[in-house]
């Protein structure tokens, strides 16, 4: 039955690319001009998105507006307001099965919407919950902060200093993008969002 963990590897792959160094690509913009980019990184493709909203507004925060996204014409609008659509986040769960020795590597561009918003951080989680699905209890894997952000898009890059967890392994991954560091009334615009899994080296 040699074949079997090599059919295990082919399914966690399924939908799946591999990135130029060698790693999985799960989240990809790619051109972000057009559909068929991996699970909607550029949030483009409202048709097929693979992101969910999360948080007190049930409305989906990807906002058409050409001029404030980085790349083609929508991005997600990531909020903390205390007034209607209040907070807006966005989370995704991710085509990707947690392996053994997983490393992962986000990145995505930000700026900010308002100039109130201006030293605002927007927060990321890597996580996995206890049944598979985006409400259930999570766990997380990785988290962070962007840096300050500004009127100008900045690249925010984060790489997974140790593996996940053993305890993950064979979890359904998921992504989200937060407004829980923003101060009240901040808005930012993310765009171009992108999920990588590496491997780590003993
Ligand atoms: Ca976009």
């Amino acid at each position: 039955m040699k074949v079997f963990p090599t059919l295990l590897v082919a399914l966690a792959c399924l939908s799946s690319a591999w990135s130029d160094s060698g790693g999985i690509v799960i989240i990809s913009p790619g051109d972000a001009e057009g559909s068929g980019v991996m699970n909607n990184g550029g949030f483009e493709d409202e048709s097929s998105t693979p992101w969910k909203s999360v948080g007190k507004n049930t409305n989906l925060a990807i906002t058409a507006d050409k001029e404030n996204a980085y790349q083609g014409e929508k991005y997600a609008k990531v909020q903390k307001l205390f007034v209607p659509p209040y907070w807006t986040n966005v989370a995704q769960p991710t085509e990707h099965v947690i392996q053994a020795n997983d490393i992962y590597e986000i990145s995505f561009y930000a700026k900010a919407l308002r100039d109130n918003s201006n030293n605002d951080k927007v927060s990321w989680n890597i996580f996995y919950t206890e049944d598979d699905k985006l409400n259930g209890k999570p766990t997380l894997i990785a988290s962070g902060d962007s840096t300050p952000l500004t009127d100008a898009y900045e690249l925010n890059s984060f790489k997974m200093n140790s593996p996940v967890p053993e305890e993950a392994v064979g979890k359904i991954l998921f992504i989200s993008i937060i407004s829980d560091h923003m101060r009240d009334h901040g808005s930012a615009a993310v765009d171009n969002v992108s999920l990588t899994a590496g491997k780590s080296t003993p």
